[in-house]
């Protein structure tokens, strides 16, 4: 076949064409000649039309045609790198209006100190219940003062209570790997899964044991006592309760009365007083529950009568009971709060334990700080069960997740973010929201507690008024550039002495 060029090839398929043509309008017997001819003429079609359309004549002169709209040249376009979202930051800090309600000082509580006070002569032993989550918060200077009248020869008993909600220390989760029943336990440790991003503020559980045993175990202040102890329910926690019994008997012993001994449980509202009463009973007793409690403050309006929760030495052949006496003998008392909560945020943190009736300070408000604590302590379990994509420093994104996850919707089928804060706190409380410790408990904490325990009780107008006062001074002492401005208290011999020795 002859080469073909660019221009003979149109003219060659236009000839074959017509061939092909005339041939298909002349009939032929099947199977003739022809057919060989009109298969040839065919492939010369094929042949030409694969080689046509000719290209144009190009000259260096002339501007080359813009290709066919058929096949557009796709632009090569560079795709930024997305860079990794930015590591959460929680809020360093939270800010608390200093116009929230300050007190939750009833009248019951006036009464109910002033019979405590009437009842003291007969009492032995005071055995004072603290929220573990709240140790400095829960402090009550006017009870501890109340009660500390006379000679000050009562014994003393603090008991740290709901260590269970709080974070677990070393020793426990070495208890809880090595026992099978600890489902409740190793649910809420999750959040300290190695995922998580570092820790800002995390004061481990067995430091802060450490530092109040010191605190409390020097003679040097008034916040002396005999034993200290740390109690929860559940399998781990509720294994001190027996020493709790021992270091009440080794008092009743001391006490050597014929009569046994006569001791209060005292403490903040819902610090877990009546709950620790039958629990005592329980053990020591083997008898049934005989205080009533419940999760709310106030559930117990007045001084009890004595319950009985170590047998006297004639109803036991134990030889442990001698020198007790007709046994020991508990008085339940309603909770007692401060007049006045001079810091605002330990404030918030009363209302977030229960101390304090919901509703006091505005629970969108406790949900907030809450979310504040959950962030700074990486205890972010919240994100997967309101299946959010990630934390959030925002207390309506906390809520409206929370809200749809649990189906608190108003009847605009909108997310009702007061019955999510509600809900979120109350699921906090029972632990299955993470554990905290809000109070960070140092040396200096404590000494600077201590120190403004020393300070009379006053009542709210009084305390306001003083408040101011001292604002004023702390202005005009860094006016003048004098020390002491950041309204630190003189601490630093205090702390020594008790905590240089341990
Ligand atoms: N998880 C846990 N809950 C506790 C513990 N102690 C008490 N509670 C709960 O805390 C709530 C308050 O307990 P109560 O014993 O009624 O407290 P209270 O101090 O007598 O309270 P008031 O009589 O209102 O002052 C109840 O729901 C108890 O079940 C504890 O150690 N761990
Ligand atoms: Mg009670």
């Amino acid at each position: 076949m002859p080469r073909l060029t660019p221009s003979t090839a149109g003219k060659t398929a236009r000839r074959a064409a017509r061939t092909l043509a005339a041939l298909k309008s002349v009939p032929v017997a099947p199977g003739a000649a022809v057919s060989a001819v009109a298969a040839a003429a065919a492939a010369e079609v094929a042949t030409a039309e694969a080689v046509a359309p000719p290209p144009p004549p190009t000259s260096r002169y002339t501007t080359p045609p813009p290709p066919p709209p058929s096949t557009p040249a796709k632009p090569f376009k560079l795709q930024p790198i997305q860079p990794p979202p930015p590591p959460f930051e929680p809020r360093a800090t939270f800010e608390v209006s200093t116009q929230i309600p300050r007190s939750y000082f009833l009248g019951h509580h006036t009464a109910a100190l002033s019979r405590m006070r009437q009842v003291l002569s007969n009492v032995g032993l005071i055995i004072e219940c603290r929220d573990f989550r709240v140790p400095v918060s829960s402090w009550n200077p006017l009870l501890e003062q109340s009660l500390a009248a006379g000679d000050n020869k009562r014994a003393r008993i603090i008991v740290y209570t709901k260590r269970d909600l709080a974070p677990e220390s070393f020793r426990d989760r070495g208890r809880n790997a090595s026992s099978s029943s600890s489902s409740s336990s190793s649910s809420s440790s999750s959040s300290s899964s190695s995922s998580s991003p570092p820790r800002l503020h995390k004061q481990a559980a067995g430091e802060v044991i450490r530092y109040l045993k010191t605190f409390h175990s020097s003679t040097a202040h008034t916040s002396h006592a005999d034993s200290i102890l740390f109690l929860g329910t559940g399998q781990t926690h509720s294994q001190s309760l027996r020493p709790l019994l021992d270091a009440i008997k080794s008092i009743a012993r001391k006490a050597d009365s014929l009569t046994g001994l006569r001791a209060m449980v005292v403490g903040m509202p819902n610090a877990g007083k009546s709950t620790l009463l039958n629990r005592l009973r329980a053990r020591g007793m083997n008898l049934g529950k005989v205080a009533k409690t419940g999760a709310q403050p106030g559930v117990t309006r007045k001084l009890g009568t004595p319950v009985r929760i170590i047998p006297g030495e004639n109803d036991t052949d134990d030889s442990s009971y001698m020198g007790m006496g007709e046994g020991v003998f508990v008085v339940d008392t309603p909770g007692v709060f401060v007049p006045y909560v001079s810091n605002p945020e330990a404030m918030l943190k009363l209302c977030l334990v229960g101390c304090v009736k919901d509703g006091l300070v505005s629970s969108t408000t406790i949900a907030d700080y809450l979310l504040y604590h959950l962030n700074l302590a990486g205890s972010f379990e919240y994100v997967e069960r309101f299946g959010m994509p990630g934390p959030t420093n925002d207390v309506h994104v906390f809520l409206r997740a929370a809200a749809r996850r649990t189906g608190k919707l108003k009847k605009n089928n909108k997310e009702s973010l007061e019955g999510a804060a509600d809900w979120v706190v109350q699921e906090w409380r029972k632990g299955a929201l993470g554990r905290l410790l809000l109070d960070e408990v140092t040396p200096d904490s404590l000494v600077a507690a201590l120190e403004a325990a020393k300070i009379p009780s006053l009542s709210m107008n009084q305390a306001r008024k003083k408040e101011k006062e001292a604002r004023k001074v702390r202005n005009e002492n860094k006016r003048l550039g004098l020390g002491g401005g950041d309204g630190s208290l003189p601490t630093e011999a205090v702390r020594d002495a008790i905590f240089k020795s341990s």
